[in-house]
């Protein structure tokens, strides 16, 4: 397993729908290791493909946040939101592509996601709480949005200011 390296806002791949995957080949499969350590690791408890440069319709998550019990890496392919509650959520989020920023964000509170799975087969799934918010983050990234495109044009303007000033530093380093 190799970690990849996690694409920082603005970057112009942040901002593309990605391809649908058609194949489960080897090179995916590779993929979805990589992403998962790659998330573990940052720590995070999602990541979506184009973050780390793969322009395909795939993202890793695990939610579970308690010490005691055990992990559960998920990883969907081509995912689509088939149903989502009127109920919504407010939930500080972040991204690991816009590092130690942090904003509100309202989202439905409970949806339902259909998607393949590294075998291949169909899959469909009921998801609430910090797993809802975090699959609709995900599938934003494969649309091309970012969490930061739900505030206002100021806050936006703000946060993208300061990311450029951190690559420029990190470019510096
Ligand atoms: O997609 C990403 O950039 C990953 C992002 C997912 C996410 C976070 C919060 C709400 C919705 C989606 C992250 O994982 S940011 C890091 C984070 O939230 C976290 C890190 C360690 C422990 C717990 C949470
Ligand atoms: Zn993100």
């Amino acid at each position: 397993m190799t970690l990849r390296n996690i694409i920082i806002h603005p970057d112009p791949r942040l901002k593309k729908v990605c391809d649908p995957v058609t194949e489960v080949t080897p090179e995916l499969r590779r993929l979805a290791d990589d992403m998962l350590q790659t998330m573990y690791e940052a720590p995070g408890i999602g990541l979506a493909a184009p973050q780390v440069g793969e322009m395909a319709r795939m993202l890793v998550m695990d939610c579970v946040k308690e010490e005691d019990k055990p992990p559960r890496p998920m990883v969907l392919l081509n995912p689509e939101v088939t149903w989502s509650s009127d109920e919504t959520n407010v939930y500080e989020e972040g991204c690991l592509s816009i590092p130690e920023q942090y904003a509100d964000v309202e989202r439905p509170a409970e949806v339902t996601v259909s998607w393949m799975d590294l075998d291949g087969k169909p899959q469909e799934e009921h998801f609430s709480g910090l797993w809802a918010t975090c699959v609709q983050h995900e599938i934003d990234h494969l649309n091309g949005k970012l969490f930061i495109d739900y505030l206002k044009p100021l806050k936006r303007q703000m946060i993208t200011r300061k990311m450029q000033k951190l690559k420029r530093e990190r470019a510096r380093a």
